[in-house]
């Protein structure tokens, strides 16, 4: 916040306060005019800077709200969404990586979660080969794995009803937090 925009919404809230509506659409505009607030930055040890996400279903939407891509965004308010019960993600990242830490969070309507089963698997430049599996997700669900070389991830899960991921992130834990 600039100390202009603080000296400005002052102006605008001892004006309100000496009864002066007028000025309520300006402190609306003082709102608007405020840095927007990212959604919890992503974690140290982030792997995922510029990688790419396709799924084999997608939760039709014309803006694309629900796309694979929301799934790697790094961003917890976002999340992609399977049409199906059954669905694929998988994850290229932008250069091979050493990884040792799965996190997922899953979207929940009403508490109630829909991933009932899960496998990944990865692929270090040639074969793929099995990394982890699991039951249900839930609100987040964090893996340690034996660290290995990372080129793509596979993620298959089967749910209920259109299961859907906030977020599928992989970490290197031994790597310093990054400067945002
Ligand atoms: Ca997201």
């Amino acid at each position: 916040m600039t100390n202009t925009m603080n000296q400005a919404k002052h102006t605008i809230i001892r004006g309100i306060l000496r009864g002066n509506l007028a000025l309520l659409p300006a402190l609306a505009l003082a709102a608007f005019l405020a840095p927007v607030q990212t959604h919890a930055a992503p974690p140290p040890g982030w792997l995922l800077a510029g990688a790419t996400a396709t799924a084999d279903s997608e939760w039709p939407d014309a803006n694309k709200k629900f796309s694979a891509a929301k799934a790697i965004d790094g961003d917890n308010a976002t999340r992609w969404a399977s049409k199906a019960n059954i669905a694929t993600l998988e994850i290229t990242l932008a250069k091979p990586a050493t990884a040792d830490t799965l996190v997922m969070r899953e979207y929940g309507e009403g508490g109630q979660f829909r991933v009932t089963q899960f496998t990944v698997e990865y692929s270090d430049g040639k074969d793929w080969k099995p990394l982890l599996n699991g039951s249900t997700i839930g609100r987040e669900l964090r893996l340690p794995f034996k660290p290995v070389k990372i080129n793509r991830l596979r993620l298959k899960i089967n749910g209920t009803t259109s299961p859907s991921l906030w977020e599928v992130q992989l970490l290197d834990s031994k790597k310093p937090a990054t400067k945002s």
